[in-house]
C-alpha cells in the first residue's frame, strides 16, 4: 500500500525516540537550534582535525550514520556512527573501508559531504568522490559495518548532486532506473539573490509530504570576506519534482551562532540530514558548523512548507 495514502501531512514512519526540544518560549523561527549545540566536537575521535556535515538515519530502534571527519593530516575520510538517542554518538576511528569489485574506483581518495537514504531494504549511501576530480560516489549498507561501492553517478565536477566544484552551482535532478545509468536530466532551480546569490545545493535528503517534496537546501553569499553558507527551503512537486512549487526567498538558518561562525571555515551551516517523525512532523536537522562541528536544529515540516509558501519568491 502507497504510504502517500495516509492521512498524515509527511510520508513516512514514525521515529518515537527522535532527539526533540520544543520551540523556546517568545521564539518566532521556523527553525531553533538545540540548546547543548553542538553536539559532536572537532576532537571525538583521536584521528580528527574535525567533524562535520554528516548523515544519520534511524536504525533498528536506534540511530546510525556516516560521518565526515577530516583527520590530522587533512584528509576528508567516511566513517561509521552510532547512537542510542541520536544526540550521542560512538564514532569508529578507523574510516570506512568500502567494498568494490570495480577495479578502476578501488582506490578510495577522499570521501566528503555524505548523504544516507533507505530504499526498498537497504540504505545507500552517496558522497563527494574522489575520481579525477569530486563526483558522486555510492555504496549500499545493511549494516553500517559493510558497505558495497557502486559505480559513480556522475562524471566529476558534480557533487552534492550539485553541478561543479566551483564558485558556482545549482541543482538538479536525475533519474537511474538501476543506480548505474543516469538520465532525464532536470533543472531544478539555481541562484536567486543574496544569501543564495554565489551558488545553491540540495541538503537533506528530500522529504515526502502531502503537498510535495520539501527540499532544505544550502545557498551561499559571497561577503568582502569570503563565502556565506546558510539554508533555506523549497517545495518541489511530488510526480515531477524538478518542477519548483515554492521557494523560500529568505534563509531558515545562518551563521549565527559563534560555533557556526568560527572555526576551520567561519560562516557555515550546511545541513546534511533531517530525521523526521512523521505522525507529528518533527524533523531533527543535523547540520555541519563553519566546518568544524556537528549541530542539531529542531522544526515542523508543515511549518516549513509554509514558510515556502509565505515567503515564496520564485
Ligand atoms: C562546500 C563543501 C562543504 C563545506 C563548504 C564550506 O563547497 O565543500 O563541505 O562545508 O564548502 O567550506
Amino acid at each position: 500500500m502507497s504510504k502517500r495514502s495516509s492521512k498524515q501531512f509527511v510520508v513516512g514512519d514514525a521515529i518515537p525516540n527522535l532527539p526533540w526540544e520544543d520551540r523556546p518560549e517568545g521564539c518566532s523561527e521556523p527553525l531553533w537550534r538545540y540548546s547543548a549545540n553542538p553536539i559532536i566536537p572537532r576532537d571525538l575521535i583521536p584521528s580528527s582535525n574535525s567533524i562535520f556535515n554528516s548523515a544519520v538515519v534511524p536504525y533498528k530502534g536506534k540511530f546510525a550514520g556516516v560521518f565526515r571527519c577530516d583527520d590530522r593530516r587533512r584528509h576528508m575520510q567516511l566513517h561509521t556512527g552510532r547512537s542510542e538517542d541520536g544526540v550521542s554518538w560512538q564514532i569508529e576511528n578507523e574510516p570506512i573501508k568500502f567494498t568494490c569489485n570495480i577495479p578502476e574506483l578501488k582506490e578510495f581518495g577522499y570521501g566528503y559531504d555524505p548523504r544516507v537514504c533507505w530504499i526498498e531494504d537497504r540504505y545507500y549511501v552517496q558522497w563527494c568522490n574522489s575520481y579525477h576530480g569530486p563526483t558522486i560516489g555510492l555504496a549500499w549498507t545493511k549494516d553500517f559495518r559493510t558497505y558495497h561501492q557502486l559505480e559513480n553517478a556522475y562524471l566529476p565536477y558534480n557533487r552534492n548532486g550539485v553541478r561543479g566544484h566551483t564558485p558556482f552551482g545549482d541543482i538538479f535532478c536525475s533519474q537511474s532506473p538501476d543506480l548505474t545509468y543516469w538520465g532525464k536530466h532536470r533543472f531544478v532551480m539555481g541562484t536567486r539573490g543574496g544569501w543564495q546569490s554565489t551558488k545553491v545545493g540540495p541538503g537533506p535528503v528530500p522529504i515526502e509530504t502531502a503537498q510535495g517534496w520539501l527540499m532544505i537546501y544550502h545557498g551561499v553569499l559571497t561577503s568582502c570576506n569570503g563565502f556565506v553558507y546558510a539554508a533555506g527551503v523549497a517545495l518541489l512537486d511530488l510526480d515531477e519534482p524538478w518542477k519548483v512549487v515554492a521557494r523560500g526567498g529568505s534563509y531558515i538558518i545562518a551563521p549565527w551562532m559563534q560555533y557556526e561562525c568560527v572555526g576551520d571555515v567561519p560562516n557555515v551551516v550546511f545541513p546534511c540530514a533531517a530525521l523526521c517523525d512523521a505522525p507529528t512532523g518533527r524533523l531533527a536537522i543535523y547540520y555541519g558548523a563553519a566546518d568544524t562541528v556537528v549541530c542539531l536544529a529542531f522544526a515542523y515540516a508543515q511549518e516549513l512548507v509554509e514558510f515556502a509558501r509565505e515567503h515564496n519568491e520564485m
